[in-house]
């Protein structure tokens, strides 16, 4: 999955796409580069993120997608909280929604997905943007993720959405320390007893930069470490913003992670 963020503000990519122009280039770029999915942006969820209205969320991404949705055949995924957001990025031909907020934000969120029969990312967050770095504290941070997940599961499926249609994302970075998110990756083949697609989003985030010990343009090798990882560990789909690097990383981990062997199968046939 290839980030392209239409914001001024994206701790990484903030200001370089928000151009309808630019942004479709980008995508056009990452689709070309191998990128599976195209996961759009228009508005930062950073530690301390200042919220954008529902208006100028729409003024950034709907433009994007009109002009990607004609000309690409992969599926392109809004990440928002908000309901209205949502079911316009859907109706010009977006096909899933990547709520950082797990469908807890918007009460109408559920049944926007559910309707559309679109596929969601429930990902969790302790906190919100604006306070989760503050104080995280978890007493198993596994444990408690992954009933979070039962939770979410269970409030989307009630909700008429298909359970093929769930994608789950432990939600790197966001209200966790570096010790939970440690945990998290080391552990992160423990979410796949529920059955659903693991996303994981570790592209330059803080905790890899609090180890390399590098700033957010450096983190491209602590990143590719961090995803050959998580692939072994389980992931199905990564998010990141560098897709041409990013690919021979995730195909080398994914032909040599026991977890996925039919790949000889499948290519020696
Ligand atoms: N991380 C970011 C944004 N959206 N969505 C999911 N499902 N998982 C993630 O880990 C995730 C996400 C943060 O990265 P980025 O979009 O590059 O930055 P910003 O939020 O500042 O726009």
């Amino acid at each position: 999955m290839g980030v392209v963020n239409i914001t001024p503000d994206s701790f990484y990519d903030g200001g370089r796409y928000d151009l309808p122009e630019r942004a479709i280039a980008h995508a056009l770029e990452l689709i070309e580069q191998g990128a599976d999915i195209i996961d759009i942006g228009g508005e930062s969820t950073r530690p301390g993120a200042v919220a954008v209205s529902e208006n100028d969320e729409l003024d950034r991404v709907i433009p994007v997608l009109e002009g990607l949705v004609p000309h690409v055949s992969v599926p392109i995924s809004i990440d928002t909280t908000k309901s209205r957001v949502a079911r316009l990025a859907l109706d010009t031909g977006a096909s899933i929604i990547n709520d950082v907020s797990a469908l807890r934000q918007d009460p109408n969120m559920a049944d926007v997905v559910a309707r559309s029969g679109a596929a969601v990312v429930l990902m969790h967050m302790q906190g919100t943007p604006r306070t989760m770095q503050q104080s995280p504290r978890y007493a198993d941070v596994g444990a408690e993720v992954l009933q979070f997940f039962e939770e979410r599961v269970e409030a989307a499926l009630l909700a008429g959405i298909a359970r093929t249609n769930i994608i789950l994302d432990p939600g790197f970075g966001f209200g966790k320390l570096l010790s939970h998110n440690l945990d998290l990756l080391r552990g992160l083949s423990s979410f796949m007893m529920l059955n659903c697609p693991l996303l994981v989003g570790l592209s330059r985030k803080g905790f890899i930069g609090s180890i390399v010990g590098k700033a957010v343009d450096r983190r491209e090798w602590g990143t590719a470490a961090a995803v050959a990882l998580a692939v072994d560990r389980g992931a199905k789909i990564v998010r990141v913003h560098d897709v041409a690097m990013m690919i021979d990383v995730v195909k080398m981990a994914a032909a040599l992670s026991p977890l996925w062997a039919t790949y000889e199968q499948e290519h020696d046939a």
